[in-house]
């Protein structure tokens, strides 16, 4: 059994078995096969609920201070039952965060759950201590000092020792949003339960705005809106299915819009901005309109584009994200349009529905050529190319799910950096999708960094990908080169699979920036 093992492991005994008891419940229901939202859930009835956005609990020079505790509560997203959901301050999606360019967020988290829990800010730019490490978890309010010996007994590395010492039951995380406006996601990181953390509702948006983009006759206010799709399943008393599926990944057999399946969403005849994200743990998406009326898409995953592109079709691998522009003044009063997943057919076919309403507006500016000013990173300024492959590794020839997922054949291992870029440097990382019976898309994501695609196959990246990243589709027979520059800080960072349940099972490398 290596080290990485007993450290996972031990985060679960050190809580009682929080989430093993969890799992163990999930399990218990397999025999309940129903999937009762998909035969009793009416479609499209429901409103499109917004995530409220957060306040500061106070604020001064240094920037806005917030409060967000995980806990338990529940929500109606099946009708007429109570699914029980993690949620950020008890609301699945948590709340919205709103930051600006140059001012810093302090976030202080407290767990009032019954097991650990980090928070990471996805796409974010910010110092190691900050990131949301595996390990380094907010225990729940309450549990007591025993926990540490036996975390401590179980944990072999001095360091680990001193963080499970540590024993913090909140933890005040800062982020400087030193870089340019873009939708970011909070979202749950613990180690070995990030999967169960997620699918149960431990995830935010996080908003950064600049006057560059303030600058542009982009829709505001009620007219820019937050959608975050992720695929769940449900139990027939309501409650998620968690089936992790061995560790091949949790999906769903409904696609939830900011936690509700099915909505509607009444529009007027004007111009709306749509910021959307793939929160899934193991779904990818392509989206689409009914009408085949192309999205004009306006930012990737780092913000704006250097210039709108008209796309017909967007893949969305877990933890992406893209911003379009939908006009619906090009449709009638009393019209419906679609948002449908083109790779699912039936209830998975199916994400959202825009009901058109009122008479046309055309009050707001034409939308300029050129969003952005993007710094083309070219190969000839990157110092190394590092490459990485992506598979499943057993010990038995035919065993499903495989034993752990691994990149370069290695397991995580949170002592060891598997690659030392110095900061400052331009690297190159080829991503590689290994051959093996199992053909799912495993999301690369490196914390820390924004980059651009370089290449597909040898081929140009899509259209919807031409921009500023932080994760990237590699599905089977893939090979993507991308290229970035490591700045702002030293320290450890993380790259890893956004399939939540390959990365829980060692899908994940440390890297140190020197
Ligand atoms: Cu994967």
């Amino acid at each position: 059994m290596t080290k990485t093992i007993k450290r996972r492991d031990a985060l679960k005994l050190a809580l009682g078995g929080g989430v093993t008891t969890a799992l163990q419940a999930c399990g218990s229901r397999l025999s309940h096969e129903a999937h009762i939202i998909t035969e009793t859930a009416p479609r499209f009835e429901a409103a499109l609920p917004i995530p409220p956005v957060l306040e500061p609990a106070h604020s001064d020079e240094l920037g806005d201070y917030y409060e967000i505790e995980a806990r338990e509560s529940t929500a109606t997203i099946v009708p007429g039952k109570h699914t029980t959901i993690w949620g950020y301050n008890g609301i699945f999606p948590g709340p919205t965060i709103k930051a600006t360019r140059g001012r810093a967020t302090h976030v202080r988290f407290t767990n009032r759950l019954q097991t650990p829990v980090v928070a990471h800010l996805h796409g974010g730019h910010t110092p190691p201590d900050s990131d949301g490490w595996p390990s380094d978890v907010i225990f729940p309010v309450g549990h007591q000092a025993s926990v540490t010996s036996m975390a401590m007994a179980h944990m072999g590395h001095s360091g680990e020792i001193a963080e499970a010492a540590a024993l913090k039951y909140e933890h005040n995380y800062t982020y400087p949003n030193d870089r340019r406006a873009a939708t970011l996601w909070y979202h749950d990181h613990a180690m070995g339960a990030t999967g169960h953390n997620v699918y149960m509702g431990l995830a935010g948006f996080y908003l950064v705005e600049d006057e560059d983009e303030r600058s542009l006759p982009l829709p505001s206010g009620r007219y820019d809106i937050p959608l975050m799709l992720c695929a769940r399943q449900f139990n027939d008393d309501g409650s998620f299915r968690y089936n992790p599926h061995g560790h091949a990944g949790a999906e769903g057999d409904v696609i939830l819009v900011n936690g509700v399946a099915w909505p509607a969403l009444q529009v007027e005849r004007r111009r709306y901005r749509f910021r959307i994200l793939n929160a899934s743990n193991a779904t990818t998406f392509t989206l689409a309109l009914s009408s085949a009326l192309p999205f004009l898409q306006i930012a990737t995953d780092g913000g704006l584009m250097a210039r709108p592109a008209e796309v017909p079709r967007i893949s969305m691998a877990m933890a992406e994200r893209v911003e379009v522009l939908i006009d619906f003044s090009a449709y009638a009063k009393g019209d419906s349009v679609f948002l449908r997943n083109t790779e699912k057919h039936g209830p998975l076919g199916d994400i959202m529905r825009f009901d058109i309403t009122g008479p046309a507006v055309s009050d707001y500016g034409e939308l300029p050529d050129h969003l952005s000013v993007i710094e083309a990173l070219t190969p000839e300024a990157a110092v190394r190319t590092r490459t990485f492959t992506f598979g499943p590794r057993s010990e038995l020839k035919f065993h499903y799910p495989p034993i752990y997922w691994a990149i370069n054949g290695k397991r995580f291992d949170p002592d060891h950096a598997q690659a030392n870029p110095r900061l400052g440097d331009v690297e190159i990382w080829r991503f590689v999708y290994e051959k093996s019976p199992w053909k799912q898309t495993h999301p690369p994501h490196i914390h820390l960094v924004n980059f651009q695609i370089l290449d597909r196959n040898g081929q140009a990246p899509y259209p919807h990908e031409r921009g500023w990243k932080d994760t990237l589709r590699l599905d089977s027979g893939g090979d993507v080169r991308v290229i970035m520059r490591f700045d702002g800080y030293r320290g450890r960072y993380l790259m890893h699979c956004h399939n939540l349940e390959h990365e829980d099972y060692d899908m994940m490398m440390r890297f140190d920036v020197v």
